[in-house]
């Protein structure tokens, strides 16, 4: 491949093909892509010294494969320093694993690191398959990550990462080998989101529906985003009587509705909206931001000094706080930007002063039967998952128009950051149930799961047989395995937009269309006249 570089993970790939140049459109830089290449190729290296004796993994070895696949999901790492630390512990892991290897002259090829062009110039299907098992397992080892940090772990979710690292490196594997893997890969992850959400709410509580502010107080305060909420409690320990306000950005929105982090007086509301709109939203902003997942974009001048990243964000010249999660150094900038003058109002893209979150599957479930009540007297008639990630492309309206079209006799159920298309409409209520309920992160697309199933129960009926449509919005690698998890689940009909992935060759979207009757969006119009034929 004579371009600079190539890269198709996400939605907003160059020309819905690849970025092939010095840099993608995420900002991302060549020598970065390269650095990404480099430590996935030296992961698959790590798999194949452990191939068929995963029990030899140690904890050190499965946190530094969460981390590396972590580092490489789109918008998380720009920084070479951090990439090449992160491909000397793979090679430190693999030599620890594998010394008498690092001696021999002789190359057998069985532990050596794999050449990532190999995959982007590999066979349209193979290339297919291998990239819905490596992105996916990229966004699942997001979710294993945030839940290693509270101390949870299912070494079956940890194994399956080698096994998945090692296939993508075999060579001579076809549609019959890989098909399986990453079938498996849906299948791995809803045990990973299962954890995930028993780390979250046995450490925080069960979220509960709590109505959130985007009003802005006067004085000082710091906005944090991303998705891990150990950095959000320990931030909101450590500036706890400093005159210092919190808010919530992106991803973090949800964090209000846990009740061992709502219960801080200081955690005070949500500031802006989806991770596309941060450049405009962070331009003048009187506060520091610090990111602790995706979504980065490269940050302007105009704020790039008051923004903090952690854990496995990272940008050169930004201040990286490191494990012993200090942020002093975010404290400090929050009391000298010293924060608007006076209580400053911004609203949703709708114009909503107010938004609620907290619809986790505990809380729906306490209402289950009211619910099924409502669907049996007909109050409610459908229901609709609109959810998955936002981004900047001018189709995504779509789901603020199907959502404002959704009947008045049905809920629809979100997640994730696309919702702050439509979170701050007023749709109503149905007997005292709102109409749009939000059911938490990407990750908590394991409630919406948990809802559905439950509902296929109280009606006697499959999944695919319940008046529930899936509309979901795609933009990063944790919306692939979450819809690898629904089509595990055998979950039809499912609608993705704005559009498909460049990585899905025709032979594979066949293949899904035939088994899954998957299929893009259209418009808000059409779409909806099918679902409620
Ligand atoms: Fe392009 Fe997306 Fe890859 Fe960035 S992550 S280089 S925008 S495909
Ligand atoms: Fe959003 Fe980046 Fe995917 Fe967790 S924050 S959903 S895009």
């Amino acid at each position: 491949m004579e371009n600079k570089m190539f890269c198709f993970q996400c939605e907003q790939t160059a020309g819905c093909q690849g970025c092939m140049g010095a840099a993608g459109v995420c900002g991302k830089k060549a020598d970065i892509a390269e650095l990404q290449d480099r430590l996935t190729g030296a992961l698959i290296g790590l798999a194949r010294a452990v191939e068929g004796n995963e029990d030899r993994a140690s904890a050190t070895m499965d946190r530094v494969v969460l981390e590396g696949l972590f580092a490489t999901i789109t918008n998380v790492n720009f920084d070479s320093d951090s990439l090449n630390l992160l491909i000397q512990r793979v090679e430190g892991e693999k030599k620890s694993l594998i010394p008498l290897c690092y001696e021999c002259d002789t190359a057998c090829g069985k532990n050596g690191d794999y050449d990532m062009r190999r995959l982007w110039t590999a066979n349209e299907d193979v290339r297919s398959l291998k990239s819905l098992i490596l992105f996916g397992i990229r966004g699942m080892a997001a979710y294993a990550y945030h839940a290693a940090v509270l101390g949870y772990a299912d070494q079956d979710v940890n194994k399956f990462f080698y096994k998945a690292l090692f296939a993508i490196g075999m060579e001579d594997w076809g549609m019959e080998e890989l098909l399986p893997v990453v079938m498996e890969v849906g299948k791995v992850n809803l045990a990973c989101m299962a954890l995930l959400d028993r780390a979250n709410t046995e450490t925080y509580g069960n979220p509960v529906p709590t109505e959130v502010s985007l009003t802005v107080e006067k004085g000082p305060f710091i906005v944090i985003s991303g998705h891990d909420l150990y950095d959000l409690k320990q931030l909101l320990e450590q500036t706890e009587g400093k005159g210092i306000n919190i808010y919530t950005h992106g991803e973090m929105l949800p964090a209000h509705g846990y009740p061992e982090l709502k219960k801080y007086s200081h955690l005070k509301g949500n500031f802006g909206t989806a991770w596309q709109n941060q450049q405009k939203e962070f331009s003048d902003i009187p506060a520091p931001i610090l990111f602790t997942t995706n979504c980065l974009m490269p940050p302007k001048k105009s704020y790039a000094d008051r923004v903090f990243t952690t854990a496995a964000v990272s940008y050169p010249e930004l201040v990286h706080i490191g494990e012993e999660k200090d942020f002093s150094a975010v404290i400090k900038k929050a009391l000298e930007l010293g924060g608007y003058q006076e209580d400053t109002t911004f609203t949703g893209i709708n114009g909503g002063e107010k938004v609620m979150t907290g619809f986790a599957h505990h809380t729906v479930l306490s209402v289950a039967g009211q619910v099924v009540e409502a669907v049996r007297a007909g109050a409610i008639k459908h229901f609709f998952l609109v959810g998955g990630c936002d981004g900047a492309k001018p189709g995504r309206n779509y789901y603020t128009e199907f959502v404002k079209q959704t009947p008045a006799d049905s809920i629809v159920l979100t997640l994730a950051c696309g919702k702050y298309r439509f979170n701050d409409l007023n749709l109503g209520t149905i007997n005292g149930l709102p109409r749009i309920m939000d059911m938490g992160q990407c990750n908590d697309a394991y409630s919406a799961i948990k809802v559905a199933l439950a509902l296929s129960e109280a009606f006697q009926c499959g999944v695919n047989e319940l008046p529930l449509s899936i509309v979901l919005s795609w933009y990063e690698q944790k919306a692939v395995c979450i819809l690898l998890t629904l089509l595990h689940l055998g979950i039809h009909n499912i609608r993705l937009g704005p559009s498909l992935p460049a990585f899905i060759s025709p032979n594979v979207l066949k293949f899904l269309i035939e088994q899954y009757h998957i299929a893009p969006i259209s418009t808000p119009d059409a779409d909806m006249a099918v679902m409620l034929a």
